[in-house]
């Protein structure tokens, strides 16, 4: 019932390719390169050969190559043209000839999934110590005297993600989710039997530092990635929550189960959860500095590009978060639909809401001395990482940077998401 618009990867890629918003056919790409002669084509390829004629007694051959030679001219002057048209329209293609820019993966009932190509590449990875005293300052969000754990490593590290890979555009919506459910009838974590998920308490109303500080999150039997509890209905276009690292994984499986997907993975590739390393590449959108943000340092520049907890009223009450710090409204107090702030929430890769909306499972185990350029794993007790920070957090905690280890492998919650990418097999993955 899966299909993909790209029917085969490499150099013989011949359709589906979405670049820029457009749909080019790659066949025709290269029809287009193999049309671009330029009219000086005539004056370097008829004048040599004209020289074989002899005027008077080739007159008839030479007045039939003179009108061959302007038709091919005219001809490609147009193509040349013509071919301008459609690539004026979209961004330069900077992967090599055959590499589509973004897949677009049919899920049936309308339903899609994009995911944006990305060239090997460096990153720094973790945070300055100016970073770290910054999240965890008055301006991060964070109340007065919080200790934060190092869980960002040492000083910023080079990293590299040496293959190329293809990265979600979006988190994993609901609606995507609601596929693969229907699909296979599986059923996540929280609603087996026994389970439960961590969602909004709405009898919570704040905190109090002075006695015992009452979370807003509270595990919820009969609650799922179905009814996350939000008290506002449900949309196939939020970023589904309430799933925990297997089903994120699970999902990934399904799609890899697709014969008609099967045959459109390049040799070596499967889809599967980013790495800790290939996630913090993806969100810090192409930049090889170390910044807090995919857009810079500034967090006032992050108006209007991120979900996070700011002056946004809770629903049906005139009360935001309580440690809400982004002076302005991003319209969302729980979660956003993806992609909601259009070209400005996107980062240099075109990629979607990699900092706040909801925390991103990645493959990793979570090692509390930083993260890996490698996939990391431990035997016992391990904890999924998750990056990136949840509309509910502050900014200090909704940088490229950021990372938490969740409870276990089990456990979900109301702000937490995932993300899913194509990318080379790992043979010791989890
Ligand atoms: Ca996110």
């Amino acid at each position: 019932m899966l299909a993909m618009t790209t029917s085969t990867f490499g150099s013989q890629a011949n359709t589906g390719l979405v670049v820029g918003g457009n749909t080019v056919d790659n066949a025709l790409g290269a029809a287009y390169s193999h049309l671009s002669i330029r009219p000086s084509f005539k004056k370097n390829l008829a004048h040599p050969i004209m020289a074989l004629f002899p005027i008077k007694r080739f007159r008839p051959i030479r007045e039939l190559w003179i009108a061959c030679v302007s038709w091919c001219s005219v001809t490609a002057c147009l193509c040349t043209v013509l071919a301008q048209l459609p690539l004026a329209q979209s961004p330069v293609l900077a992967q090599s000839p055959g590499t589509p820019d973004a897949l677009v993966v049919d899920l049936g009932k309308q339903t899609r999934l994009e995911l944006v190509h990305l060239s090997p590449g460096e990153l720094m990875m973790g945070s300055t110590p100016e970073e770290k005293a910054w999240a965890t300052g008055i301006e991060g969000g964070a109340q007065p005297g919080t200790e934060r754990e190092s869980y960002e490593g040492q000083l910023p590290r080079k990293i590299k993600v040496p293959h190329r890979f293809w990265m979600g555009r979006t988190e994993v919506t609901v609606g995507q989710f609601r596929r693969f459910v229907e699909e296979t009838g599986y059923v996540t974590d929280a609603e087996k039997p026994g389970g439960h998920t961590q969602c909004f308490n709405p009898k919570w109303t704040s905190y109090d530092f002075r006695t015992s500080v009452v979370h807003p999150w509270e595990p919820m039997p009969g609650k799922s990635w179905r009814d996350p509890n939000f008290q506002f209905p449900l949309q196939d276009d939020f970023p589904v929550v309430c799933v925990s690292w297997t089903d994120a994984k699970a999902f990934a499986a399904w799609l890899n189960e697709q014969a008609s997907l099967k045959l459109n993975i390049p040799a070596g590739y499967a889809y599967r959860l980013p790495t800790e390393a290939e996630w913090e590449y993806a969100c810090r959108g192409g930049r090889q500095d170390s910044t807090a943000y995919w857009w810079g340092d500034d967090l006032a520049e992050g108006q209007g590009r991120f979900n996070i907890s700011a002056v946004d009223f809770l629903p049906d009450r005139k009360q935001k978060w309580p440690l809400a710090s982004a002076p302005w409204s991003d319209g969302f107090s729980f979660v956003a639909p993806v992609d909601h702030f259009g070209e400005r929430g996107r980062n240099g890769f075109g990629i979607a809401d990699m900092c706040g909306n909801v925390w991103e499972v990645v493959l990793d185990h979570f090692d509390p001395k930083g993260g890996h350029e490698e996939l990391h794993t431990t035997k016992e007790n391990y904890r999924p990482v998750c990056k990136g920070g949840n509309y509910f957090d502050v900014p200090g905690n909704a940088r490229c940077a950021v990372r938490l280890g969740l409870a276990g492998p089990h456990y979900s919650d109301s702000r937490d998401g995932f993300r899913v990418c194509l990318g080379p097999i790992i043979n010791n993955a989890p």
